[in-house]
């Protein structure tokens, strides 16, 4: 079947879009990218979910988050990353304007103080329900916390990005979206969450974020 080259009205917003990223730092598999393929073309409340890898590299991280913004339209994008060291789903509530990190990414790049989008803001808020969200996981008996900073490498790049796209460009004006980290499996070492929860809880986040999506407008 031909695809239409851009989506219809009735589809519009009708997508969820749900990005993990490649393995990185010598690792093997990164546990985001694991969790969100798993739930590629699943739907939820209506909406089908698009499952999509972003590469752990600054620049191109934020080119192919843009295509994905671009071709589906999302109501509502979560963006997910791995953070080792972490036992629990993390709701992160803000993203700074800061590229700094100790390590390289995945094209060997080291940005040092850098701005993430110069022209930006010092900070974006998400503008998931995170709250919300967090007591729903708990309350289902998956560990998940509030947490403040999703550091300074790939992931809060994105995370600002993404925050800058949907509070800039007009055509996203209806799209809710922030960023998720999630725990390494257990195959990578302790601290960790099974395959299976972590999607339970990713699940979970994106249906009340939908749920109080249709409230908001
Ligand atoms: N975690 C890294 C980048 C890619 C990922 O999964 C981070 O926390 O920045």
């Amino acid at each position: 079947m031909r695809q239409p080259s851009s989506p219809s009205i009735t589809a519009l917003h009708r997508v969820v879009l749900l990005t993990g990223f490649d393995p990185f730092g010598g690792q093997l598999i990164n546990s985001s990218w694991e969790a969100v393929q798993v739930l590629h073309r699943h739907t939820i409340l209506g909406h089908r979910i698009v499952a999509a890898q972003l590469p752990t590299v600054f620049d191109q991280s934020c080119d192919v988050l843009s295509a994905l913004l671009r071709k589906h339209h999302p109501g509502l994008v979560l963006c997910v990353g791995q953070a080792g060291g972490r036992n629990a789903i993390a709701l992160e509530q803000v993203a700074i304007n800061l590229s700094d990190t100790p390590i390289p990414d995945n094209a060997g790049v080291q940005p040092i103080d850098k701005a993430v989008i110069p022209a930006g803001p010092a900070a974006y808020f998400t503008s998931l329900p995170v709250k919300l969200i967090a007591r729903a996981l708990l309350s289902e008996g998956i560990q998940a916390e509030l947490s403040l900073s999703a550091g300074t490498f790939v992931c809060n790049h994105v995370f600002y990005s993404l925050m800058h796209a949907l509070t800039t460009q007009s055509s996203l004006k209806r799209t809710c979206g922030g960023f998720v980290h999630v725990p390494h499996l257990p195959t990578q070492g302790a601290p960790s969450m099974v395959l299976t929860e972590i999607v339970r809880g990713l699940k979970l986040a994106v249906h009340v974020a939908l749920e109080h999506r249709k409230q908001t407008f």
